[in-house]
């Protein structure tokens, strides 16, 4: 028998704790997440003889580690690496919430997206291509109702399969020409440092530090290869804003925005209601 983590993550409100109850039942303790006052609730349950540890990370809409909430979500990930990261999404709200799902996918993080919610997508006339979001996002997406406890069987299911496969592929999301070469600068260097590389996604590292990420800086400052990253960014950073009149984390949200709203457009449809019809 061994032992697995299965770490919950999604927005306020999406049916995380829900969920967490639902797979969980009476086998769960609360404390806090060490040095700060966000409450961490662990719990467990057992599936073909091995258990699964369940970790509720806190509700955030990002990882940009702008709260201490986020911050915890992104530490935790980063830094005891789950087996899997389950995103919570609210299916009667998917543009909202592919937003974390997007920062978690450009992390590397090997995740497994729950459609909740939907019974009540399905009472407003929504229809999600499941099939087409998973493509799209090349991680398995399924459709659960939390406080039903409906589709927890397959989660587990899908669980152990990603669990024992090798790392998804982390998204790649396009910025453009001049953003992509400087990702490429940034990440030719952080290649370069083995401690960087055992820990963080090269990619992500790189668009972090374009995005002048405070918390990030704090934790690599330490590497001998950060001054050199804080160059090149400064400089590229300096020609690019003065080019486009915005600054570069404007400019790399936008994209986020508009790679999400292509999903949403490929993968999402509201059906009128007879109602709506008649008027
Ligand atoms: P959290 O903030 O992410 O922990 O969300 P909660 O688990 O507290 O759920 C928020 C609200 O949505 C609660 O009123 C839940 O009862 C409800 N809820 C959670 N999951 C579902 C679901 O799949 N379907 C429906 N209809 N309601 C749900
Ligand atoms: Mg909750
Ligand atoms: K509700």
């Amino acid at each position: 028998t061994k032992e697995y983590v299965l770490a919950l993550a999604g927005n306020p409100n999406s049916g995380k704790t829900s969920l967490f109850n639902s797979l969980t039942g009476s086998r769960q303790h609360v404390g806090n997440w060490p040095g700060v006052t966000v409450e961490k609730k662990e719990g467990s349950y057992v599936s073909g003889g091995n258990t699964i540890r369940v970790i509720d990370l806190p509700g955030t809409y990002s990882l940009g580690a702008l709260s201490e909430d986020e911050a915890v979500a992104r530490d935790y990930i980063i830094n005891e690496k789950p087996d899997v990261v389950v995103n919570i999404v609210d299916s009667t709200n998917i543009e909202r919430n592919m937003y974390l799902t997007s920062q978690l996918l450009e992390m590397g993080a090997k995740v497994i997206v729950a459609l909740n919610m939907y019974d009540e997508a399905k009472s407003k006339n929504i229809e999600i291509d499941i099939n087409g979001l998973s493509n799209i996002l090349g991680v398995p997406v399924l459709p659960t109702i939390a406080t039903k406890s409906q589709g927890l069987d397959e989660l587990t299911g899908l669980f152990f399969k990603a669990a024992g496969s090798e790392y998804n592929k982390p998204l790649i999301i396009n910025y453009g020409k001049e953003i992509e070469e400087v990702i490429n600068k940034l990440s030719d260097e952080i290649k370069n440092e083995a401690g960087l590389l055992e820990r963080y996604n090269t990619r992500w590292l790189a668009v972090k530090i374009l995005e002048d990420d405070a918390g990030i800086k704090n934790n690599i400052k330490k590497y001998k290869v950060y001054e050199k990253l804080e160059k090149i960014r400064n400089e590229s950073v300096k020609r690019l804003e003065s080019l486009w009149g915005d600054d570069i984390e404007a400019v790399i949200a936008e994209k986020r925005y508009g790679f999400i709203k292509g999903i949403v457009k490929e993968t999402v449809k509201r059906q009128m209601s007879a109602e709506e019809k008649l008027t």
